[in-house]
């Protein structure tokens, strides 16, 4: 059990330049640890709600009130101070309560007190949540003389508790942290770029060798991909993920683009496959899938055209590739392609036990997307990946397209043991920090 002795929060910049919250927190113990959350820009109606201050600072997009719920009403429950504290930001008394993860989390929403935490904001109450678990993971128990762990350990620790508690995940055993297969986003289009490509995300997915063999294929696959697009006459300038983000023509351009540079760096399609987010509510006009001025599909023709990239490209996963609202589009496809490629659920999904249950019971898809800011917490994260394990999906961990230095996410993937892990291209500090610490923990894993 831990004690919080002072939460305290700030607005800082995310790598768009816009606001998010950071919070240091330290235990009564004395652990000093800060944490901070990213953003999404193609983000699902469904998510928990990100508390912006809507005033003419950063367009609207300033996280004072978050801060302030923090600094406030959240420290001042979470420390133990009373109401008259308020003034001095953050400090409680000594003896305040003791919380595990679960229960700081149960009391965070129940102090907020909405079924989507628009209240004291998501940003605001993950940001403690995140904050809480590297702290407690830190931290040494004086019960016990434990030494403190990696957060990796601590979200795995978590994770098997879950387990053992809830007879939703009673089929599960326990499970072990294992680094997931880093899934490299390298031609970026949708919100995250003005490449014109109406999908969002264009990965390449390295299948075989340890963690450094795949960056390194990654980045040799990268090299030459940006060599091909420069010798094109075409841009190299990198979208919100890192990757490139080319006027490059077509969707199909862009696969044959990156087949191309897989071929071109001396590999072949069984070793690096391709797997695309098409995060498809953001080409979702009017009930027609825009894919470009000339293609306004129906579901049925889009699953047909995925269909048919299927067959002439190596691609193994597809992501959103209805809007967050066509269950019945994915449902079909999903049983279509089943065994061929990964059906992902990120904006239907939205990392929430109810919109999985339904997802469960219409049979929509076969892999999760997991942001831990779509729901906001870090026991709510760990639910929705158990109950996805349960299906028998696949738990893909992801980052989001406004980032910050925090690499939780590498930590949370490991230590819940998901299969895959989006964080961006090999380029761009937030991206490229991700990328560092998954190799820092393959080293610990493997030594
Ligand atoms: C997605 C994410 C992350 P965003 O759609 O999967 O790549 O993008 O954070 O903008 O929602
Ligand atoms: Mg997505």
């Amino acid at each position: 059990m831990t004690t919080i002795a002072k939460v305290e929060a700030r607005e800082i910049l995310d790598s768009r330049g816009l606001p998010t919250v950071e919070v240091a927190l330290e235990t009564g113990k004395g652990a000093k640890v800060i944490a901070s959350v990213p953003s999404g820009a193609s983000t699902g109606k469904n998510e928990a709600h990100e508390l912006r201050d809507g005033e003419k600072r950063f367009g609207g997009k300033g996280v004072r009130r978050a801060v302030e719920n923090i600094n406030g009403e959240i420290a001042r429950a979470l420390t133990g101070a009373s109401a008259k504290d308020a003034g001095e930001v953050g400090s409680g008394d000594a003896e305040g309560k003791e919380f595990d993860q679960r229960s700081l989390d149960v009391a965070l929403i129940a102090l907020d007190g909405t079924p989507d935490k628009s209240r004291l904001g998501a940003n605001a109450i993950l940001a403690v949540s995140l904050a809480f678990a590297r702290a407690a993971a830190t931290e040494t128990d004086a019960g016990t003389g434990k030494l403190g762990v990696p957060l990796y350990s601590y979200s795995n620790t978590l994770a098997n508790q879950s387990i053992a508690a809830d007879a939703r995940f009673a089929s599960l055993g326990q499970i072990a942290p294992s680094l997931p297969t880093p899934s490299f986003n390298v031609l970026n289009g949708g919100k995250h770029a003005d490449s014109g490509l109406s999908i969002q995300e264009f990965m390449l997915v390295p299948q075989r060798g340890t963690t450094t063999e795949r960056i390194e294929v990654a980045a040799a696959c990268i090299a030459k991909l940006r060599d091909n697009l420069h010798a094109r006459g075409l841009s190299i300038g990198v979208g919100d993920e890192g990757g490139f983000a080319p006027k490059i023509g077509s969707n199909e351009d862009a696969l044959d683009a990156l087949v191309a540079a897989i071929i071109g760096a001396g590999y072949t399609t069984d070793e690096v496959k391709i797997a695309i987010d098409a995060a498809a509510s953001s080409f979702f006009q009017e009930g027609k899938y825009v894919l470009s001025a000339q293609q306004a599909l129906s579901s049925a023709e889009l699953a047909r055209w995925y269909e048919g990239l299927l067959t002439k490209y190596p691609i193994f996963s597809l992501e959103d590739p209805f809007a967050e609202d066509d269950w019945d589009a994915f449902a079909e496809f999903a049983k279509k392609v089943d065994g061929r490629a990964l059906v992902v659920g990120d904006d239907l999904l939205t990392t929430n036990v109810a919109r999985m249950q339904i997802a469960a019971e219409k049979h929509a898809v076969t892999s999760a997307l997991i942001k831990p800011n779509q729901i906001g917490t870090v026991s709510e994260t760990i639910d929705a990946v158990l109950f996805a394990r349960a299906q028998g999906w696949v738990p893909f961990a992801s980052h989001r397209s406004g980032e910050t230095g925090d690499t939780a996410i590498v930590d949370i993937a490991v230590g819940l043991g998901c299969t895959y892990l989006k964080a961006g291209s090999l380029a761009r500090g937030e991206r490229v920090v991700k990328y560092n610490r998954l190799l820092e923990i393959a080293d610990e894993l493997v030594a």
